[in-house]
């Protein structure tokens, strides 16, 4: 039997993951959808032909009869909200980063799953999804570069809408590395601090962009990353760990080398929905196979509060200039 799923939130996200859970992945039944915009949400019923029922607002389909288990890709601001509710009606729910815009709303998601008793998040960060992360991670773990002890990373995209503030380059944009690294070093975060070199003359008046982020891990790692929202040349995701012996890479998305024009060139993809388009599959699909067996796993609701202790402070550290501790209360047995 398929999952019945329903589906909050119709926008970039929201439509992309409605279209691989209809179309791509194995034992998954959009049955419900809905957005502010319900219009928006009709017509994506309307395109994808998965004749999916349309509910006035969240609090509705969650509470469906018909809806078996919940994705959440609304606005940031509105997940909280909706991953209680899911959690309150004990249904199964995967909601898109971040968890909470907020590490307070976070760790309220936490409490309440812990009095649940048995896990029914799982967070979208993708990165531990993709194979070029799990190849990396791969190579640190087999000790083949020693221990890990600087890291080198960027986090590119072309541009930003207006709606783009300083402060998303951390909680929407930097939210991935500060998910993905932890779980790449196994390790936790203990200060940040955020420096901001000379402003692009591309980045939009309210906004500071580049931002470089530097973290120090409980092991001593430090990790510089590089936030440039508007870099113009496309979606580029760059992660390099310094080991005692040896440096490994992020490999590249695979991409054809062309020898062409006098030039010797490979593409750099521009859209973060194709630079982590398998990563996407592999998340949901694993998703919907861990509630189909009664076990949800992957990133968890204590993965997105991690995230958001980390992101708490850098926002500080944004707006202080000064390091600023990340005050990771100890991970309860739960989530161990
Ligand atoms: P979007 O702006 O394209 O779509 C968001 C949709 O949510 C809009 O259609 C809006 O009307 C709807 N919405 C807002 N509040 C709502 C509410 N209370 N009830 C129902 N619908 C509501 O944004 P996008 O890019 O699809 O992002 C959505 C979420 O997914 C964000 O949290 C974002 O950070 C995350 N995201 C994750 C990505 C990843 O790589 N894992 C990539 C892109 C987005
Ligand atoms: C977007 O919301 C995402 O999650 C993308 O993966 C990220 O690269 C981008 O910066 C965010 O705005």
């Amino acid at each position: 039997m398929s999952l019945k799923l329903g589906v909050i939130g119709t926008g970039a996200i929201g439509r992309d993951h409605i279209r691989r859970c209809s179309q791509t992945l194995l034992n998954s039944q959009v049955v419900a959808v809905t957005d502010i915009n319900l219009e928006q949400a009709a017509k994506v019923v309307a395109d994808l032909q998965i004749g999916a029922e349309v509910y006035p607002d969240g609090h509705a389909l969650i509470n469906s009869a018909h809806v078996e288990a919940l994705l959440v890709t609304s606005w940031g601001p509105s997940h909280e909200e909706f991953v209680l509710a899911a959690i309150a009606a004990g249904k199964p729910v995967f909601c898109e980063k971040p968890l909470a815009v907020t590490a307070d709303g976070c760790r309220k998601i936490v409490e309440a799953e812990v009095a649940h008793g048995k896990r029914l998040v799982q967070v979208g960060f993708m990165r531990p999804y993709d194979e070029g992360y799990r190849a990396l991670k791969a190579v640190i773990d087999s000790g083949q570069i020693g221990e890990p002890l600087m890291l080198h990373c960027a986090h590119r995209n072309p541009s930003v809408g207006e709606n783009y503030k300083t402060d998303m380059a951390i909680t929407d944009t930097l939210i991935h590395e500060l998910d993905v690294l932890r779980w790449l070093l196994a390790d936790d975060y203990v200060s940040v601090q955020v420096v901001f070199p000379r402003k692009s003359s591309k980045a939009l008046a309210h906004l500071r962009d580049p931002q470089i982020v530097l973290l120090e891990t409980a092991k001593g790692t430090r990790i510089d990353v590089e936030v440039f929202v508007n870099c113009q040349y496309g979606y580029d995701i760059q992660c390099e760990v310094v080991g005692e012996t040896g440096i490994a890479r992020l490999p590249e998305p695979s991409q054809v080398q062309m020898r062409s024009g006098a030039k010797l060139s490979n593409a750099i993809l521009m859209d973060w929905k194709d630079r982590f388009i398998a990563a996407y599959d592999v998340e949901l699909q694993a998703f919907i196979d861990g509630v189909r067996a009664g076990q949800v796993s992957g990133p968890s609701a204590w993965d997105g509060f991690a995230a958001a202790v980390a992101a708490d402070a850098c926002i500080e550290a944004q707006n202080s200039g000064q390091i600023v501790k990340v005050g990771l209360p100890d991970r309860p047995a739960f989530y161990r």
